[in-house]
């Protein structure tokens, strides 16, 4: 079982408006400034916030309550002036967990309504999570034949086939940055990634590897997640043939 919360600015659409024409690079500023803070507020408590599109983001809350929503709300609410809406999800895959937090809101199940809060909490501590951290083998050498806008256009590519076979499997992926993939994992993606990077390496000559994490909240199985990647470097770079995929437990 695990818990997703949702984040979404409330309103944002109309609101850029009031800005007028010349809003973008404020826009910009926002967004950046409000990623960092609810990285930073969510961390703390041992969890990990995927940015999905700027105006929304994915967090693995497990292990938290309604009362750190409202304490991190609170936070939130003191130094920005939008305001987020939070809905929050459990279920025994990702994708479950997130169609929970989606027909929370949908359906306006409140859990509070002074501070913009809907769905289902779950906040025990035996929640578990699965991470991916999948990263391109050797991207550095591709900056010798493409140039970085290119290579770019390979990245979000891969992100597209990332995100639709993964999904397929429950599981959803978020992109990191540089060559960098997240996808917060069911058993069944975990089983089936193998066949991802086969496929990938056949059709698009990429080579990927796959670091897999597995604990009780989400800073602890990205941390085993980005330890497994950093083994399969560690054994390829001692010149002994590397594995594509790594798990470690907690
Ligand atoms: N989000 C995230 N980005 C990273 C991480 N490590 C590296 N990066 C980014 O990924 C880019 C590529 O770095 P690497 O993947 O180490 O380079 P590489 O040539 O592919 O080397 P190998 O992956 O070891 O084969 C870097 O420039 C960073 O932007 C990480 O742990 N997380
Ligand atoms: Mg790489």
């Amino acid at each position: 079982m695990i818990q997703l919360s949702i984040l979404k600015i409330a309103g944002y659409g109309p609101w850029t408006l009031t800005l007028g024409s010349d809003r973008e690079h404020e826009l910009q500023i926002l967004q950046a400034s409000l990623y960092r803070e609810v990285q930073k507020l969510f961390s703390e408590k041992n969890c990990l916030v995927f940015l999905n599109r700027s105006d929304e983001f994915f967090v693995v809350s497990n292990g938290l309550g309604l009362e750190d929503h409202i304490q991190i709300q609170n936070k939130l609410e003191k130094s920005f002036d939008i305001r987020l809406t939070m809905s929050i999800g459990y279920g025994p895959t990702p994708f479950d967990a997130n169609l929970k937090a989606y027909e929370g809101k949908k359906n306006k199940t409140l859990l509070n309504k002074e501070h913009n809060i809907f769905g289902f909490v779950n906040g025990k501590s035996d929640l578990s999570v699965s991470i991916m951290h999948l990263d391109v083998d050797d991207l550095t050498s591709k900056g010798q034949i493409y140039s970085p806008y290119e290579i770019s256009s390979i990245i979000f590519g891969l992100y597209s086939k990332m995100s639709k076979f993964f999904l397929e499997k429950n599981s959803l992926t978020f992109f990191m940055g540089g060559d960098n993939f997240m996808v917060i994992a069911s058993d069944d993606a975990k089983t089936s990634v193998q066949n991802f990077i086969d496929m990938v390496k056949r059709n698009e000559k990429i080579s990927l590897n796959c670091g897999i994490g597995n604990g009780h909240d989400a800073r602890e199985a990205v941390k085993l997640a980005t330890k497994s990647l950093d083994t399969i470097r560690e054994i390829r770079d001692s010149g002994k043939k590397k594995p594509e995929v790594y798990e470690l437990s907690c």
